[in-house]
């Protein structure tokens, strides 16, 4: 029998946040939301099947690095514990999970996300996959929550994950913030093993953002359901349009919803009313590639200071210039 522990820290918390976050978000001139508002049960569901789209490359690519490399990873780290932020379902982390046990070296999964349905989930599916296994489910926002991290076992070497190119959602400043906090909370027996992406054609980057079967615009708009349920809001979520463009100068993909028609929206819970002209944009997520945008920064260019960089089959026969040369 696998031992399970799951830990919340989001629930009152996350409310307020969504609070703050869409009073602050959508009275500023340029409307935004931060990402993380994406991800409830549904949100969560529509980001798996977007992992499944033919258009959405990254998960296929970061799957194909972890099955090739996984034995090497566990090897160089001795995955006595695996730490995963934004662990979602957890089904490419599984690779992990089968090197580190067959080699006989891992004691415990921490998945860590925002989502409590996802943890929840992937606690109950993995205990039953990995008998044995400790299991210790963390629901929290990695901004606010890295603290709630547990210990590690004495002598017991970590690995903290942060997998699917999630660190690319942060805007920049916050991510300095999250990484010199990461940074500071890592132990001489830690690793960190970060997956991103790298820059690449637009229309490929565009087209992963924005799949023929419409998955990503109903993920986006998903964000304004959640409003209306939690803050009591009435958007019109049909009438806003899904838009997603790559911005060459941060190079990011920025994901927007785009009113259709001008709309007044009013939101009980913070006695508002938001007014969108026709056309008005609310951007929902970046995502940012490779570098310079991601591996300049200063957190994060100290911790890769001894980084081994593992690409994919496909980035390594289009010859991109390893950026952590
Ligand atoms: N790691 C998985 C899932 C990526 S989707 C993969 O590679 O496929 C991003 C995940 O991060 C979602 O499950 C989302 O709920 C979680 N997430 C986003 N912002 C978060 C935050 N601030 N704190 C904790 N989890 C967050
Ligand atoms: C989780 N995150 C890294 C995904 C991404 O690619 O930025 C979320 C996503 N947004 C649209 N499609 C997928």
């Amino acid at each position: 029998m696998s031992t399970a522990l799951i830990d919340v820290h989001v629930g009152d918390g996350t409310q307020r946040t969504l609070h703050d976050d869409v009073l602050d978000g959508l009275t500023r001139p340029s409307k935004e939301l931060p990402p993380k508002h994406l991800y409830d049960t549904h949100g969560s569901e529509l980001f798996d099947r977007i992992t499944e789209l033919p258009e959405y490359y990254p998960t296929r690519a970061e799957r194909e690095i972890l099955t090739s490399r996984a034995g090497e990873i566990v090897a160089a780290t001795q995955m006595g514990e695996l730490v995963e932020l934004g662990s979602g379902s957890a089904t490419k982390t599984r690779v992990l999970l089968d090197a580190a046990t067959e080699a006989g070296v891992l004691r415990r999964y921490v998945p860590f996300d925002v989502a409590e349905s996802v943890v929840r989930e992937s606690v109950d599916r993995l205990g039953e996959a990995y008998p044995g296994l400790e299991l210790h489910g963390i629901v929290g926002d990695f901004e606010r929550h890295l603290g709630e991290i547990p210990d590690p076992e004495p002598g017991c070497p970590r690995v903290l994950a942060f997998l699917g190119g999630t660190i690319g959602n942060f805007l920049p400043g916050s991510r300095r913030r999250f990484l010199r906090e990461l940074a500071a909370r890592l132990g001489p027996d830690d690793r960190l093993l970060l997956g991103t992406d790298l820059v690449k054609d637009p229309d490929v980057l565009e087209a992963a953002y924005d799949d023929a079967a419409g998955v990503t615009a109903e993920f986006n708009r998903n964000v304004l359901t959640i409003i209306n349920r939690e803050l009591g809001a009435d958007f019109p979520v049909e009438r806003f349009e899904h838009v997603a463009f790559y911005d060459p100068e941060r190079r990011w993909i920025e994901m927007r919803l785009r009113a259709r028609r001008a709309a007044t929206v009013r939101i009980a819970a913070l006695d508002l009313d938001v007014m969108f002209e026709r056309g008005e944009e609310l951007r929902t997520e970046m995502a940012a590639y490779g570098e310079p945008a991601l591996l300049a920064d200063e957190p994060l260019e100290h911790l890769l200071e001894r980084a081994e960089q593992l690409q994919d089959r496909l980035a390594r026969a289009a010859g991109d210039r390893n950026p952590f040369a």
